[in-house]
């Protein structure tokens, strides 16, 4: 397979688009790309600052790199969730991502969960009895209000994740068969911000996950290869299995999944535009950041119970 620009080996053939790239050009595509995906969803302009949360996955290792690479002020958020998993991950992770911040000289905050709330991500798992054994529900609860948290105390204007596409694919494929109107209107590359809730960016929503993995490693960024420990086996893992069944069968479906999805909210056609933004939320009497739940937020709700319950 050639390089479609210059005739050279092609180090990734992206059937999807009909177009095989060389190391080079592959590397200079990425970024054009994303450029393109920022200003047409409207993500953020030159002069913002954005902040990165960044995990020592391939994904927002890349992002970073790759919003530095188009001149933005991008710095990095990494939250330490005290996660071993018998591979030692959030020790693994959290030194990768120091190493990739120090070697470019960019600006990173840590959080260390831990530290900051006196448990570790499974420690609050277990306690709180959420999520029937699987610490992600609350994982996914203290990550959001821990970037929210940052975003705004520190003057960030947004806050950009590094989910690929066969992440977005797979959230729509279970919102999908389980037809949740309020997932499916809330699903995009772009969160408007609310009340002490800090707009949310997805600039990599349209690249496959092999494309984003192949930019990681022709870019020589260092970054962890496990998955964290608790996303065996999850339903969004499946999702992801079953939708590489239909892409193996006809390349080119998770994007036009995805793609025909966006089109037809922002058309309007097939969803009746009730509420996609964040209306209707009010101030959390404790941390203060927009929730729909009267009082306390979910997160400080947690918190309250685990404190109550260790007594
Ligand atoms: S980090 Fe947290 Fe994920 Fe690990 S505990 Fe689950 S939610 S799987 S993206
Ligand atoms: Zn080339
Ligand atoms: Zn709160």
């Amino acid at each position: 397979m050639k390089c479609k620009k210059c005739g050279e080996k092609a180090l990734l053939n992206m059937r999807h688009h009909n177009m095989a790239l060389c190391k080079e050009h592959f590397i200079e595509w990425v970024p054009e790309q994303t450029a393109r995906f920022i200003k047409k969803y409207w993500m953020f302009g030159p002069d913002e600052k954005v902040l990165v949360a960044v995990s020592g996955g391939k994904d927002s290792l890349s992002l970073w790199d790759i919003l530095v690479r188009l001149g933005y002020q991008a710095d990095g958020l990494y939250l330490g969730l005290g996660i071993d998993g018998g591979i030692n991950y959030s020790h693994e992770s959290q030194r990768l991502t120091e190493k990739f911040a120090q070697e470019r000289n960019l600006r990173l905050h840590v959080v260390d969960i831990e530290k900051e709330y006196g448990y570790s991500i499974p420690v609050l798992a277990e306690i709180s009895h959420r999520g029937h054994g699987r610490p992600c529900a609350v994982c996914g609860l203290a990550k959001r209000h821990e970037m929210n948290r940052i975003a705004r105390d520190l003057g960030y204007d947004v806050l950009a994740t590094g989910h690929n596409l066969d992440d977005e694919a797979a959230v729509l494929f279970g919102n999908t068969l389980q037809w949740y109107p309020e997932y499916l209107l809330r699903q995009g590359p772009v969160l408007d911000a609310a009340d002490g809730l800090a707009r949310k960016v997805k600039p990599l929503c349209r690249f496959y996950e092999r494309e984003m993995t192949a930019y990681a490693l022709a870019r020589g960024i260092e970054y962890i290869y496990e998955e964290c420990p608790f996303a065996e086996g999850s339903q969004q893992i499946f999702y992801k299995e079953s939708l590489n069944q239909l892409e193996n069968a006809r390349p080119g479906t998770k994007l036009t999944f995805y793609l025909k999805f966006l089109e037809a909210k922002r058309s309007g056609e097939l969803f009746v535009a009730k509420d996609a933004d964040r209306k209707g939320l009010h101030a959390c009497t404790q941390c203060g950041q927009a929730t729909s739940a009267p009082g306390l937020c979910s997160f400080c709700r947690m918190l309250e119970k685990v404190k109550l319950d260790s007594q």
